[in-house]
């Protein structure tokens, strides 16, 4: 009788592949990503694309150091050691020169069934992110080309589409209008976050192969909450590759954000160091596992 775990069935892990920087404080890209997918059960490996001292968003005199040149050996030997990917996710990257090198890690590391998964980041708020420039835009419309789903905040949508980055008509038709032309860049699922208007802000979704689309509202809080993108990225990911619905899936990673900021707001924590989405991991874990 083999009373031994290695008898029973093989149980099922997903691998989860996460190309961004390292901001080693300040709560945003890895240091989200990483947490938040392996909670949920995901082995998670990850390709730095720089390392940071802390995001650029409210710190000054940051440390950065670009690492392009170490991207293409690291992914020639993972291409020999690694396991088949299920998800690759891109996030932050520190040069456009860099999406070039990404998409030959695409080509180095997928598979059929691997979802490319691309948050676009590089702007909010109406503005470029600092150290941001129009050729790191032109060269994120090549890399949503790839992308089977994309999550740009409105801004990033915005100057993807080459138009002016503040959202004049938030009404519904122009943001549907929006989507369609993102998704005519080859997403199947286009997801654009950050919507506002007076009262309320939405994430709103379109599904190009089935042409579901609606909002997903939440609360809106006053104040910049830095690294809200990468959370909610993360958990919309997380639950996508738990076979989730995309609607259901959308509306748990849009709660996963707000409980985050709650948290934050009720801490009284300075807005810079990101928020505190450690404090619902558990709910995390218990909608999703
Ligand atoms: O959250 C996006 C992000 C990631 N990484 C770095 C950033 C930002 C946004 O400002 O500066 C380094």
């Amino acid at each position: 009788m083999h009373n031994n775990i290695y008898y029973s069935e093989k149980e099922e892990q997903k691998n989860v592949f996460a190309i961004h920087d390292i901001s080693c404080v300040g709560r945003c890209s890895t240091t989200v990503a990483l947490p938040i997918l392996s909670a949920v059960g995901y082995n998670t490996g990850i390709l730095p694309t720089a390392l940071l001292s802390t995001h650029t968003g409210e710190f000054k005199n940051y440390f950065v150091h670009d690492l392009s040149d170490d991207i293409i050996p690291i992914a020639k030997h993972l291409q020999e050691v690694s396991l088949p990917l299920d998800a690759i996710y891109t996030g932050y990257l520190a040069d456009a020169k860099q999406v070039d090198l990404i998409i030959e890690v695409f080509k180095m590391l997928k598979n059929k069934n691997t979802l490319i998964f691309v948050d676009p980041v590089f702007a909010d708020h109406g503005k470029l992110y600092a150290m941001m420039t129009m050729a790191m835009v032109d060269k994120m419309r090549e890399l949503i080309t790839r992308a089977d789903i994309i999550v740009p905040n409105i801004t990033e949508a915005l100057f993807l589409l080459g138009e002016n980055p503040i959202l004049s008509d938030t009404g519904p038709e122009n943001i549907l209008r929006i989507a369609k032309d993102l998704s005519c860049f080859g997403p199947k699922k286009v997801i654009i976050t950050g919507i506002y208007n007076e009262s309320q802000i939405g994430t709103f979704y379109l599904n190009n192969r089935t042409q579901e689309h609606g909002f997903v509202y939440n609360n809106k809080y006053d104040g910049i909450f830095h690294g809200t993108g990468d959370v909610f990225a993360s958990a919309l990911l997380a639950a996508i590759l738990k076979d989730c619905n995309f609607k259901k899936s959308l509306e748990i990673a849009v709660e996963f954000t707000s409980r985050s900021i709650e948290k934050t707001i009720l801490g009284g924590d300075p807005l810079k160091y990101g928020v505190r989405f450690e404090q619902v991991l558990p709910w995390l874990v218990n909608t999703l596992v």
